[in-house]
């Protein structure tokens, strides 16, 4: 997630900035900054234990040279592992969507971080293990 001040009448040059998950929200996800602190990755839950669903994420953003302090919300929605067509289950269309991806064909309204279900970056044959071990009921390391 990246955060854009787009009007600061204090003219900053730089931000401290907090994300915090609102505690009414019904998935969950892990928040962890980065670097920059207008830059934040957020992954969902660990499969199988923590909740899917709807998140609010609470941002708050103060200015260090001058202050002045804004805030704003973002909305997400965590899936379940495998659930690419997100209508709540994983099933045989979550892995032909996956087969078509890697077979060059269109995926279309699909996105690559849709299909990388293990989260590190390509799209392959890990990713494609993890929905048949999902689909046979078999634990994911
Ligand atoms: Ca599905
Ligand atoms: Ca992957």
């Amino acid at each position: 997630m990246t955060i854009a001040v787009l009007d600061d009448p204090n003219n900053n040059a730089s931000y401290s900035v907090a994300v915090q998950r609102d505690p009414l929200s019904a998935g969950q996800v892990i928040i962890e900054p980065t670097a920059d602190p207008l830059i934040w990755t957020i992954k969902g839950g660990q499969h199988g234990a923590d909740p899917i669903g709807a998140v609010t994420l609470n941002i708050t953003v103060t200015g260090n040279e001058v202050g002045g302090t804004g805030s704003t919300t973002a909305q997400l929605s965590v899936r379940a592992l495998g659930d690419i067509t997100a209508n709540g289950s994983v099933g045989l269309e979550d892995k032909l969507w996956l087969n078509k991806r890697l077979n060059g064909l269109d995926t279309p309204g699909y996105e690559s971080r849709h299909f990388d279900l293990d989260g590190d970056g390509p799209i392959g044959l890990k990713d494609k293990l993890i929905i048949n071990k999902i689909l046979n009921g078999l634990p994911i390391p």
